[in-house]
């Protein structure tokens, strides 16, 4: 587990710790329910199954629900790979099954200065966020523990080739291994960055998107 911790320290640091210097935006966060049991907590990474409504800081009126919107369906999302707005990633972390927060939103950290559909630019936005289940995502340190065949906390060639053929068995297809070699050198070719020949945990589960 301590290792588990030191390699996501320096992750959260870069996600969450430039505040420390440089005051930025942040979103509030109220906490409406805790559920007395929690197995697990939401962290970077993890699929996320939620029920929202989003109102406007001005008027308090609903530009969506999950609830009346989406069939009454729920909406699944990746957390902390800018699938979302920031002020999401952000405020969803360390969430347990049945957690109801409430986040707001300032513009920075939603659909900024332009806006986007019905969000009118530089809109405060609130949140009202149910969540219903956490899964690993395909980001996920249980995905990447799970790659990491020898356990030196970076993923080699050979082991994504292994998990390729793995995944691609359990989907029951049969690809030759020419086109596993194919896949490999795609893969490394995009999240290899400093191109040492191996995809470290950082590499795998951090997406540049801003940088
Ligand atoms: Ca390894
Ligand atoms: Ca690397």
């Amino acid at each position: 587990m301590e290792a588990t911790f030191w390699t996501l320290f320096p992750f959260v640091l870069v996600a969450f710790g430039t505040g420390a210097l440089i005051p930025e935006p942040e979103v509030k966060l109220e906490i409406l329910h805790k559920p007395f049991i929690c197995k697990r907590k939401t962290k970077l990474g993890d699929m996320l199954l939620v029920h929202y409504e989003g109102y406007f800081e001005k008027d308090g009126s609903l530009f969506h629900s999950t609830h009346k919107y989406n069939n009454g369906q729920p909406t699944w999302f990746t957390l902390g790979i800018n699938e979302v707005i920031k002020g999401w990633d952000k405020g969803l972390v360390g969430m347990c099954i049945g957690e109801k927060r409430k986040l707001t939103v300032p513009p920075s950290l939603g659909y900024g200065k332009e806006g986007k559909g019905k969000i009118p630019p530089e809109s405060t936005l609130i949140f009202n966020i149910e969540l219903l289940e956490i899964r690993n995502g395909p980001r996920s340190h249980e995905s990447f523990q799970e790659m990491d065949l020898n356990d030196d906390w970076k993923l080699s060639r050979e082991e994504v080739k292994i998990y390729l053929k793995k995944e691609f068995e359990r989907h029951g297809a049969l690809v030759n291994d020419s086109h596993h070699d194919t896949l490999v050198e795609d893969i490394f070719s995009k999240e290899d960055e400093d191109t040492d020949g191996f995809i470290s945990a950082r590499e795998f589960v951090y997406k540049h998107d801003e940088l």
